[in-house]
């Protein structure tokens, strides 16, 4: 077919092509967010039905996207991990965000009323994201402890804070100063000395964060191994994780064996696939 004379146009799109053999990093964060939580009624400082929607997003983002080793998100934001010699989109950096902030995006809202079965949304949000490559282990095992360490800097904060201002009766300066030059140790003394809140026995999802990990579950009811997601609360700051999960990052499909809890992520899987395979049944008979 003849060309037009506007084809030229397309001489002045940029090539965007990431760096071959670097783990792609895509964050996204949740755009004003104090003020969504604050529209929404979130508890605070963590409402874990907005934590597991995130979980359930980045879920649906994962169970798409076979080149994705892992995620893991806490508070507004979520990472997801591309395997190091991913090709997905050839590598095309505009491509790659945009298409999984918009599945994240959409799942967010598509999945709300599945988590605020009685807060409706009263606007659509929105996701800001960036890429980052990293081009070693130590690096990028490195970016999953920064992001960690984040989430338990914060928590233990928040909830000293939210722990003085709605049971200590200060007013949130009050709560701000009283916090002013604290560290761990002196936040954990204020909850358990005088609040009798011992911070060891807070929810691990809001302690931790939460990963999402490919594994390989014996399925009795199955009588076979199937290939899952799981959503853990696992501790990344220290080594032995990253001994025990030394394919992590260079396999997508993981044959770690799963010996934790069915959580509601996991549990959909089992029944999904235990209809598919009772329907194959059906068929054969
Ligand atoms: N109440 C409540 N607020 C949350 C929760 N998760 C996130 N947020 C809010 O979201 C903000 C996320 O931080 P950041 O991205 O820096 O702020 P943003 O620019 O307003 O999105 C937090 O400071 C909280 O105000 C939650 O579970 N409960
Ligand atoms: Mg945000």
């Amino acid at each position: 077919m003849a060309k037009s004379t506007f084809e030229y146009v397309k001489n002045f799109e940029q090539d965007d092509t990431l760096l071959p053999n670097s783990w792609i990093v895509v964050r996204l964060d949740g755009k004003c967010f104090h003020k969504f939580s604050e529209d929404h009624n979130f508890t605070k400082p963590n409402d874990a039905r907005g934590l597991k929607l995130m979980n359930y997003s980045a879920y649906a983002v994962l169970s798409e996207f076979n080149d994705l080793l892992m995620a893991y998100g806490q508070s507004d934001e979520y990472s997801f991990i591309f395997k190091k010699n991913s090709t997905l989109y050839k590598r095309r950096a505009a491509k790659l965000l945009t298409t999984i902030n918009s599945k994240f995006t959409s799942s967010y809202v598509f999945y709300w009323n599945k988590f605020f079965d009685e807060e409706p949304l009263k606007y659509p949000p929105a996701f800001d994201g960036r890429i980052v490559l990293y081009p070693s282990e130590e690096n990028l095992i490195d970016y999953m402890k920064w992001r960690q360490a984040d989430v338990h800097i914060n928590n233990l904060y928040n909830t000293t804070f939210w722990t003085l201002v709605l049971q200590g009766n200060l007013s949130p300066a009050q709560a701000e100063k009283r916090l002013c030059g604290t560290v761990s140790a002196d936040k954990n003394e204020i909850l358990f000395k005088e609040f009798n809140i011992n911070y060891n026995n807070e929810p691990e999802m809001f302690k931790k964060g939460t990963l999402l990990l490919r594994k390989t579950l014996s399925n009795e009811a199955l009588n076979k191994s199937i290939s899952v997601i799981v959503d853990v609360h696992s501790d990344m700051l220290k080594d032995t994780f990253w001994k025990e999960h030394s394919n992590l990052l260079t396999k997508t499909k993981q044959y770690l064996n799963y010996e934790g809890p069915v959580t509601d992520i996991l549990n959909e899987q089992i029944v999904s696939k235990a209809k598919i395979a009772q329907e194959q049944i059906e068929i054969s008979v």
